[in-house]
């Protein structure tokens, strides 16, 4: 994709820059007009990050009628020496936050099928198909010092209502790459943040007052998505035949939120295939 690529052309330009702060190449407080070679190299980060922000807008969804839909349907499974749950420490406000560990959720699996919950499945390279299902509201809570839920989808505009349902403050911090980045504090049971969001990606969300907790955003342009439940299984409908990229995309297998595990399908009319992702450790 463009704009990751873009994404990763601009992290390193800030690497290099920052390397260049250290040797002193440019000033501390930002570039010397009269450091051509510093200025170019703020112009390519600048123009790397339009074309990024241009390719991801013109991906505009097009809503049609499917006849002729396909289904896609699987499973995500986990494959290797099954791991040990991933505890948190809870350090701080116990009276609230309760036990002093707590599974993080960050990778759950399912002890007979090997299933794994909370992967998102979704077609990459699809501009028209049908429209997106009837719910553009979405609530991500916080409550007993954990978000609820721990991962989500939503559609690129939809709105994402977040509260704070504890007796004390949390705050949101998105640590977005692509939209604009916030981290906004939510007084005991205050007034909700809503937000939206106009570019797909992944986005992690933390709370800076207590470190352990975190949750998932995702953003799609397209309704073709689906999160697997605890049985690791997705099903997508109502697909338009054509080529298509499949893709799986899951929180303990990509903290960078650049890499996914792609299949490539073709789809006959009205045809239902069935695939399977197996994601191992690192
Ligand atoms: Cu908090």
């Amino acid at each position: 994709m463009t704009g990751d690529a873009g994404i990763v052309l601009q992290r390193s330009l800030n690497i290099i820059f920052t390397y260049m702060r250290r040797l002193r190449l440019v000033e501390r407080k930002g570039c010397e007009v009269s450091n051509r070679f510093c200025v170019l190299l703020m112009a390519l980060a600048q123009a790397i990050w339009i074309l990024g922000f241009v390719s991801d807008t013109q991906a505009e969804y097009e809503a049609i009628e499917v006849s002729d839909g396909c289904t896609i349907s699987g499973s995500v499974n986990f494959v290797g020496a099954m791991p040990e749950p991933d505890m948190l420490v809870v350090d701080k406000d116990l009276h609230t936050c309760g036990m002093t560990t707590r599974p993080s959720g960050k990778l759950i699996i399912d002890g007979n099928t090997r299933g794994i919950k909370n992967a998102v499945v979704f077609i990459e390279n699809i501009t028209r198909g049908k429209k997106f299902g009837e719910k553009w509201h979405f609530i991500l809570d916080q409550k007993a010092c954990e978000f609820v839920p721990h991962v989500q989808v939503i559609p690129v505009n939809g709105t994402l209502e977040i509260r704070n349902s504890d007796p004390m403050a949390h705050n949101v911090h998105a640590y977005s790459l692509k939209n604009p980045t916030f981290n906004e504090s939510i007084p005991s049971r205050g007034n909700p943040l809503t937000k939206s969001f106009e570019l797909q990606e992944m986005i992690k969300m933390g709370c800076d007052r207590h470190g352990w907790m975190k949750a998932w955003t995702v953003v799609r342009e397209n309704p073709y998505y689906c999160l697997t439940g605890a049985d690791g299984t997705f099903e997508i409908t109502d697909v338009p035949p054509g080529e298509y990229k499949v893709s799986v995309w899951h929180e303990a297998f990509d903290e960078e939120q650049l890499r996914v595990l792609t299949q490539e399908v073709k789809l006959m009319p009205s045809q239902k295939i069935g695939l399977s992702f197996k994601l191992s450790p690192n």
